[in-house]
Formats: structure tokens, C-alpha cells, sequence
């Protein structure tokens, strides 16, 4: 059975010394637990296969003790040898088709997606979530491709407003790109457009973050304000 995912306030792990410092991955992301992330992504661009699955089975094992779910970043075969609840895939990864294939229907599939037609084929190819993105120019990956702005959100939670099938009715999207404590509120409120609220808050499931809580010197402190101040957002409430 297909876990049900609360994707309200998700984190995106980055390894690169520029945000984690020399400090402990296992520590930090045990902190942001502890600070109320609902569910993580272990995105990892650098470390060797071995490297990566031994740090995606202790990171399992914590997001167990916390009732969370644990998604990788690019690797179907990662997820597969760890046995964690999904992976996360991009437009130049694998495809969401071959991914299911090997996973199974009871796993987690994310799909990044930067325009209504990348949406309309990972929501057709049974993706379960979608990241959306990149709202805001962030230093965390200078090569994004594509800034969409609220904007570009928005259309994207339009369009799923309008299908009638029921795999874009129960989809959930996540934004992602330069989120953080001071846009939080204003994103979700940009998000909640009073007169089509219905349309862009039904698929609204989440931000994901990495550097405004990986990044921040007390990581549990930081995660609770995140946390707060979603779920005194509108579409949190
Ligand atoms: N995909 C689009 S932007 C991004 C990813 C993985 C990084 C977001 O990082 P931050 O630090 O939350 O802006
Ligand atoms: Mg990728």
C-alpha cells in the first residue's frame, strides 16, 4: 500500500560543503526532523553508489523512528537496494514509466516539472507528486534551467484544477527554488489568490526547502519557525 504522504514542509538534502559545512548529514537532517520536516529527499550529486546507499539506509532508519518518508534524489537503484519509500526524478532522468517498472505501484514518484506540458506527461506517466520549479534564482543550483515565478506555479495548479481525470484531481505539487522564512508567507498567500482559491490551493501539498533549513546554524530552530509559519498560512490552516 502506497503510504499517504504529508508533503507540507519538505526537505531537500545537499551535501556540497557550501551548505553543509563539515557538519554531520545523519545529525543535521535528525535536527530538522526533531524541527517538524514531513518528509525528505536525500539528494546527493557527488558521492560514489557505495557511499550513497549507506548513507540512504541511515537516513531510512531515522526517518523511521520520525514516521517520515524517505524519497532519493535521481536513483532508482538507490531506492530499490535501501528499500526506502521513492525517488524523485528530473526531466533527464529516468522516465517515470521505466521508474514504476521497477518499483512498483506501492512507491513514492516525484517528478520535478517546469511547464503545464511537463506536468500533463508525469501526471499521465503516474507520477504521485510534483515539483514545481524553480520558483526563485537560488544559489543552491545555479544551473536550473527554468525560473517560472509565482506565475508559472500558478499555471501549472490551473491546469490541474481543470482535468477531470482523478490522477490530476488527487495530485499534490510541491514548489521549490529560494524558498524560505522571509517569502514563505507571501508565497503561500500568492498561492491562495482569494477569488480562485479553490483552483490554485487543491493541489497546493507543500514547499520544499534545502538551504533555508540545511543551511541555518540551528537547524531544529529554524525548521520550527518554517513550520509555524506555514501552518499559519491559509492554505496550511
Ligand atoms: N530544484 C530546483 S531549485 C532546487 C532544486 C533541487 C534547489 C532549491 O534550494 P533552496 O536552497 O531551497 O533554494
Ligand atoms: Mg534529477
Amino acid at each position: 500500500m502506497k503510504p499517504q504522504v504529508d508533503y507540507s514542509l519538505y526537505l531537500v538534502t545537499d551535501s556540497t560543503p557550501a551548505i553543509l559545512g563539515t557538519r554531520d548529514l545523519i545529525e543535521v537532517v535528525e535536527q530538522a526532523l526533531l524541527g517538524g520536516v514531513t518528509i525528505v529527499q536525500y539528494r546527493d550529486k557527488t558521492n560514489d553508489t557505495g557511499v550513497l546507499i549507506s548513507t540512504a539506509i541511515q537516513l531510512h532508519k531515522l526517518c523511521q523512528q520520525h514516521e517520515v518518508p524517505l524519497i532519493i534524489n535521481d536513483r532508482v537503484d538507490v531506492a530499490l537496494a535501501v528499500g526506502c519509500e521513492g525517488v524523485h526524478l528530473g526531466q533527464d532522468d529516468m522516465s517515470i514509466a521505466s521508474a514504476r517498472r521497477l518499483l512498483g505501484d506501492d512507491k513514492i514518484i516525484g517528478a520535478t516539472v517546469s511547464s503545464v506540458e511537463q506536468a500533463k506527461t508525469a501526471v499521465e506517466s503516474g507520477a504521485d507528486y510534483l515539483g514545481i520549479g524553480t520558483l526563485y534564482a537560488t544559489a543552491t543550483k545555479k544551473n536550473t534551467k527554468e525560473i517560472i515565478g509565482i506565475n508559472g506555479i500558478r499555471k501549472i495548479l490551473y491546469y490541474l484544477a481543470r482535468q477531470e481525470d482523478k490522477a490530476s484531481r488527487d495530485m499534490q505539487t510541491v514548489c521549490i527554488g529560494g524558498v524560505n522564512a522571509s517569502n514563505l508567507q507571501l508565497i503561500t498567500c500568492q498561492l491562495y489568490a482569494p477569488s480562485t482559491k479553490e483552483a490554485y490551493t487543491k493541489h497546493v501539498g507543500g514547499v520544499a526547502i534545502v538551504s533555508a533549513i540545511m543551511a541555518a546554524k540551528d537547524v531544529q530552530k529554524a525548521t520550527k519557525n518554517l513550520k509555524m509559519l506555514l501552518t499559519s498560512s491559509p492554505p496550511f490552516r
